[in-house]
């Protein structure tokens, strides 16, 4: 194998270890190279995929009630910013922030993200941090207050022990004052499964292009148009779950190892836990926090929780 093909040897190790496990599974952070981010932008556009239209509406119509949870000079530190769009209509009423700090690990995108935003926000220090949520992120103790925000409901892509560790390091930030996160509600299955398996197609692009991934970072032999895309309903576990399931009984070559699929065999891709708010605030009081308040839309389909430390 010609080694120049390995650009990516994080994502190669992680999917020797997860293509190896029964089932397959590989975690949704791999989703987010430049076409990944882009194709998710997409999604937020699509007609189907109700959380990011109603989180902005939720976030225009309570923008100051917001607010006033932010204390005057705080940081704002946003996980998994992707294009900040939501962020700006808070922005645009915290005038008396010291900081924004938008963390993801989506590196291109985060840069340019930054740069249109330092833009409009000329007078905001901006210091955009590349990394990965899920690991303990390094924040200096400059003496002011710091407030988390994590829109998207990207917290219910993480299981349930993973979300708990990261809203306890959240928790152990120093300065930290409040933490405003955004959740997905439970709600009828037909609607839950439409908002992940599009009838344009785009969210099946965003699933595959994983494999598109692989074959370009890490210079293996995925056959996309041999797999398919297929978003599950886990009433149990209160979660979409989204898979690529082998369309025929077939190897492919990653690193050193051939991974055989039989037919049917799927690789989990992605979970997108749902909540009430009820569950969530138990889930934030395992982390040491309380829920100050919490906003949500008419029809109750998505929710932007304030917690305070307890
Ligand atoms: N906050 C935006 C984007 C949500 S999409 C919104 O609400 O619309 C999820 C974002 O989280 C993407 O930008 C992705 O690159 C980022 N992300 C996913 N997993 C991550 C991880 N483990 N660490 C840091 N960022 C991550
Ligand atoms: C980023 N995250 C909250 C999205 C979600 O809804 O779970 C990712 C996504 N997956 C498929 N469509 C959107």
């Amino acid at each position: 194998m010609d080694a120049l093909v390995i650009r990516n040897p994080e994502l190669l190790a992680d999917a020797l270890r997860g293509l190896s496990q029964t089932p397959k599974r590989m975690e949704p952070k791999w989703f987010y190279d430049a076409e990944g981010s882009a194709l998710f932008e997409r999604i937020t556009e699509l007609p189907e995929y109700y959380p990011t239209r109603t989180e902005t509406a939720i976030l225009s119509a309570g923008a100051h009630r917001l607010a006033s949870h932010v204390p005057e000079g705080a940081e704002l530190v946003e996980l998994g910013s992707g294009a900040s769009v939501k962020t700006r209509l808070l922005l645009d009423r915290l005038e008396g922030l010291s900081a924004y700090v938008p963390v993801d690990i989506s590196a291109s995108f985060l840069k340019e993200t930054a740069r249109r935003l330092a833009s409009s926000y000329p007078r905001l220090p901006i210091r955009p941090v590349a990394a990965d949520f899920t690991r303990p992120l390094r924040l200096d103790d400059e003496g002011h207050p710091r407030v988390g925000f994590f829109p998207g409901s990207t917290l219910g892509n993480l299981d349930p022990d993973g979300a708990r560790a990261l809203m306890r390091g959240v928790r152990d930030w120093p300065g930290i004052r409040g933490f405003i996160v955004g959740i997905d509600l439970i709600k009828d299955e037909e609607t839950l499964v439409r908002a992940y398996d599009d009838a344009a197609g785009v969210t099946a692009a965003f699933n595959l292009n994983l494999l598109h991934r692989m074959n370009r970072e890490i210079g293996a032999d995925f056959d996309p148009d041999r797999f398919a895309h297929r978003a599950i309903w886990n009433a149990d576990k209160a979660r979409i779950e989204m898979h690529l399931e082998s369309l025929a009984a077939q190897s492919v070559q990653i690193g050193p190892r051939t991974i055989r699929f039989a037919k049917g065999e799927t690789i989990h891709t992605e979970n997108s836990h749902k909540f009430s708010p009820e569950s969530f605030a138990l889930r934030a009081a395992e982390a040491g926090w309380r829920l100050a308040d919490f906003l949500t839309d008419e029809a109750q389909m998505f929710g932007v929780a304030v917690l305070a430390p307890v």
